[in-house]
C-alpha cells in the first residue's frame, strides 16, 4: 500500500506553494486524499489520529495562505501536524510514521524546514512564536508567524502568559486557536465555558468587520451608529465583540470560523494575514472528522495503537494489566477506604487511569487542564488543609512543575503522592515524552521519597506505602503492560528505604530500578549456567537508598552493576556511585548501565533498550567483562 495512495491531487504537490493553483474542488478532492492516508498509516503504526483528522481542512488553508518555511507555523504540542508533514514533501516516507528512524510524530526542524519549532509538550507555541517575532523585527525581516493552538493547549498556563506579553508588545502575529471543545478529554476550565458561548450564541457569528460594513450599508444611518459606535466602544463591543476576552489582552479576534469550511479558512486567514498588530483567529473544528469511529469516540482514538479500519477496533489483544490500570484500581480502591484521598490530573484522566476514580468519586476528582504547576501547588493547598492529595502525572510532563513540586510541595514536607507513570523509554512518542529525567529531578529534593516498582504488584505495595506516608512520596512505573504477576494479595506496606533481595551470589551484584530488576534477574539466571553467582537486588528505593543492603552486597562481591531505564547523568547508578563515595567504598567497581546524556528518539521500546544496551545480553556481556572472561 506504500505509495499506492499517492495519488491524484497529491501527487501534484511537490511543494506546499502549489496549493495556491488549486481550485477549491481540488483542495477539496486533496483533504480527502490526506484524510485516507492518515487514517490509513495511524491504522498501521497507532498515532494521534482524531486531533489529525480535525486539522487536515485547517492545515491547507494555513499552507495556501502563508509561504512556508519562510513564514513559520508553529504546531503547539505537535501531535496534529500529519496533514502538515504530508504537504511538506514527506507523503513518500508517511508510511514510517513514528517508526524507528523513520518520521516522528512530532515537529522536528532535523526533519524538515517546514517545522520551525520542535514541539512535543503543550502551550508552548505562542511563546516560541513570540521569540521569533521579536527576532524577525530586530532583523527588519517582515515573515508571518503563526502558532497554531488548540483550545487544550491553551489552558496552559505558558500560553496566558505569552498571550499576555503579545498583547503589550502589539508586535504582528497570528495566533491561531483550533477550537474542538476537547483537551484528550472533553476541555475543563471558564475558559473551555467561554469557546463554548462563542460558538453557541448566534449573535456572536459576526465578526467586527462584518458588522462595520453591514452598519455601512445602511444609508445614513449606519455611518451614524458607526460613529457613535465609536465612541461607546467598549459597552457596544461586550455586546458584539465575539472575543472579548483576547480584545481586552490586545488581541484582533477573528471568528469564529467553521474549521472545516475551506473557502471561509482562506478568507478568514488572508484577512489575518494583512492585519497590524496580534491577531487570535478562531477556528471551529471537530475532533476526528471523516472517521466516524473517532468522531464518535474523539478521546479513545486521540492517540490509538493499530487498529481494524473497517469498525475501529484495536488490532491489539492485551490480557496483563498496564501498570496505568493497577494503578487506577488501587488507588480507587483505597479512597473507598479513605475519604481524603484525592485524585487530581492535569488533563489526562484517562492516560493516567482515573477513570473509574471520577466516575466513583467525582467529587475528589480533579481535572485541572493542562496545568501541571496548578496541579501540584494545587495538591499541596490541599494536603495543607488535612487531604491526601494523589497527582498522577506522566514522568515527562511533571518536568514542568519542578518549582512546584520542590518549593510548594516538599520545602514544606506536605503528604502529596506523585504517581508518575509513563517513566522509562515510552517508545513511538519519541524524546518529547520519554521519562527518562525524573530519578535525577526527583531525587536531589530534600524530603522526597522516591519509588520505582519491579511489577504491577509492587506498584499497588509502594502506592499504599506512599498513602501511609507522612511527606511527600513518589512512584514511578512505565508505560505499558505489567509482568503479568498474580494481583490476588493484600498488597503489603513496604518500609521505607528498603530493598528486597532477590538473589544471593559471591561473584558480581546487580543493583536494578524499577522495570530493569526483570532484566538483572534473567541475565543472573543467565550467568548461573556459567558457574557465576550474581547477587540481584530490587533497590525499590530510589531515595532513601537502602545503604545497609548495598554497602554491604557491593562489598561480598567487589563488583557491582547499576541498571536503570533513565539517563546515567544524576541518575539511580550515579546515586548508588555517591553512596560508594559517601562510605569510603570506592574500591568497588561500579559500572552503570542506562541511557547515555542524549535525548532518545522514536521507535519500539524493545528498539530503543536493544540500541541502549538495557537488554540481558548486555547485561550479561557486561557482567562477564568485569569478571575477566571473555564476552561472547
Ligand atoms: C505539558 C503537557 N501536558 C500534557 C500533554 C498531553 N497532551 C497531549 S495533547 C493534549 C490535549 C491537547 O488538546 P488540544 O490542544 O485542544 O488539541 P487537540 O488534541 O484537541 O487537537 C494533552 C493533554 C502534553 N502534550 N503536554
Amino acid at each position: 500500500m506504500e505509495g499506492e495512495t499517492v495519488s491524484g491531487i497529491m501527487q501534484t504537490i511537490t511543494s506546499p506553494r502549489d496549493l495556491s493553483d488549486l481550485s477549491l474542488t481540488e483542495m477539496k478532492q486533496l483533504a480527502r486524499e490526506v484524510r485516507r492516508e492518515i487514517i490509513y498509516t495511524v491504522s498501521k503504526n497507532g498515532g494521534h489520529l482524531a486531533p489529525n483528522l480535525g486539522i487536515v481542512e485547517l492545515t491547507l488553508a494555513l499552507h495556501r495562505v502563508f509561504a512556508s518555511p519562510r513564514d513559520k507555523l508553529i504546531w503547539d504540542v505537535g501531535h496534529q501536524s500529519y496533514a502538515h508533514k504530508l504537504l511538506t514533501k514527506r507523503w513518500d516516507k508517511f508510511h514510517t510514521l513514528r517508526q524507528f528512524e523513520g518520521l516522528s510524530g512530532f515537529p522536528r526542524p532535523q526533519e524538515s524546514e517546514h517545522d520551525t519549532f520542535g514541539t512535543g509538550h503543550a502551550s508552548t507555541s505562542i511563546s516560541a512564536g513570540l521569540g521569533m517575532v521579536l527576532a524577525r523585527d530586530l532583523e527588519g525581516e517582515d515573515y508571518r508567524v503563526i502558532p497554531i493552538i488548540g483550545d487544550g493547549a491553551m489552558t496552559g498556563g505558558m500560553a496566558f502568559e505569552a498571550l499576555n506579553h503579545a498583547g503589550h508588545l502589539k508586535k504582528n502575529l497570528i495566533v491561531v486557536l483550533n477550537d474542538n471543545e476537547m483537551s484528550i478529554c472533553p476541555n475543563v476550565g471558564g475558559l473551555a465555558s467561554y469557546f463554548t458561548r462563542l460558538r453557541t450564541d448566534p449573535m456572536y457569528y459576526r465578526s467586527k468587520d462584518e458588522i462595520e460594513h453591514l452598519l455601512r450599508k445602511i444609508p445614513n444611518i449606519g455611518h451614524a451608529v458607526l460613529r457613535i459606535m465609536e465612541r461607546i466602544k467598549d459597552s457596544l463591543k461586550y455586546l458584539v465583540v465575539p472575543g472579548m476576552f483576547f480584545e481586552e489582552l490586545g488581541f484582533l479576534y477573528f471568528g469564529p470560523v467553521d474549521g472545516h469550511d475551506l473557502k471561509c479558512l482562506v478568507d478568514i486567514l488572508k484577512q489575518a494575514g494583512s492585519a497590524k498588530g496580534p491577531v487570535l483567529v478562531h477556528v471551529i473544528t471537530r475532533k476526528g472528522k471523516g472517521y466516524r469511529p473517532a468522531e464518535e469516540n474523539a478521546d479513545k482514538f486521540h492517540s490509538t495503537g493499530p487498529f481494524n479500519i473497517l469498525d475501529g477496533k484495536s488490532a491489539i489483544t492485551k490480557d496483563v494489566p498496564t501498570y496505568t490500570e493497577v494503578f487506577g484500581k488501587t488507588v480507587t480502591e483505597e479512597a473507598a477506604k479513605n475519604k481524603k484521598i484525592v485524585a487530581i490530573t492535569a488533563a489526562m484522566g484517562r492516560g493516567t487511569g482515573l477513570t473509574e476514580f471520577s466516575t466513583r468519586y467525582p467529587h475528589r476528582f480533579f481535572d485541572v487542564g493542562i496545568a501541571e504547576q496548578h496541579a501540584v501547588t494545587m495538591a499541596a493547598g490541599m494536603a495543607r488543609s488535612g487531604y491526601k492529595p494523589v497527582v498522577a502525572i506522566y514522568s515527562t510532563f511533571l518536568q514542568r512543575a519542578y518549582d512546584q513540586v520542590l518549593h510548594d510541595v516538599c520545602l514544606q514536607n506536605l503528604p502529596v503522592v506523585f504517581a508518575i507513570d509513563r517513566a522509562g523509554l515510552v517508545g513511538d512518542d519519541g524524546p518529547t515524552h520519554h521519562g527518562l529525567f525524573d530519578f535525577a529531578y526527583l531525587r536531589t529534593v530534600p524530603n522526597m521519597t522516591l519509588m520505582a516498582p519491579k511489577d504491577e504488584d509492587e506498584l499497588r505495595g509502594m502506592l499504599i506505602t506512599a498513602l501511609r506516608h507522612q511527606g511527600p512520596c513518589a512512584v514511578r512505573y512505565p508505560r505499558g503492560a505489567g509482568r503479568g504477576v498474580p494481583l490476588d494479595r493484600e498488597p503489603p506496606v513496604i518500609p521505607v528505604g528498603r530493598a528486597e533481595v532477590l538473589s544471593e551470589g559471591r561473584d558480581i551484584t546487580f543493583i536494578a530500578a524499577g522495570n530493569c530488576v526483570s532484566l538483572a534477574e534473567r541475565a543472573a539466571q543467565t550467568l548461573a549456567s556459567a558457574a557465576i553467582g550474581a547477587s540481584v537486588i530490587n533497590a525499590r528505593f530510589i531515595k532513601p537508598l537502602d545503604a545497609e543492603c548495598i554497602l554491604h552486597y557491593g562489598r561480598l562481591t567487589g563488583k557491582v552493576i547499576t541498571v536503570e531505564e533513565h539517563v546515567l547523568p544524576g541518575g539511580f547508578g550515579s546515586a548508588i556511585f555517591e553512596l560508594f563515595n559517601e562510605h569510603n567504598a570506592g574500591s568497588i567497581e561500579l559500572a552503570r548501565l542506562g541511557v547515555p546524556d542524549c535525548f532518545v528518539e522514536h521507535g519500539s521500546r524493545e528498539q530503543l533498550r536493544a540500541k541502549y544496551g538495557l537488554t540481558v545480553e548486555h547485561l550479561v556481556n557486561r557482567a562477564l567483562k568485569m569478571l575477566g572472561a571473555p564476552a561472547d
